[in-house]
């Protein structure tokens, strides 16, 4: 489990595109966030790099929670 905080994350539409760009690196990623706490949950194979990749690109910087 990977845990990142995303701060941009603002509304609904910034939580489907944070998911969209997830699942678009890993397909079978489980992937729980919670929009009050601005915290990116993921379950995946993917590699930590991968995934904040992804959603650098989608335009959201996560920071990852130690
Ligand atoms: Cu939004």
């Amino acid at each position: 489990m990977q845990r990142y905080t995303v701060e941009d994350m603002s509304c609904g539409h910034c939580v489907n595109t944070v998911t969209r760009a997830i699942e678009q690196t890993d397909p079978d990623a489980t992937i729980n966030i919670d929009l009050e706490s601005k915290v990116v949950a993921v379950d995946s194979t993917a590699d930590d790099e991968s995934l904040r990749q992804a959603m650098r690109s989608a335009g959201y910087e996560a920071e990852p929670i130690a």
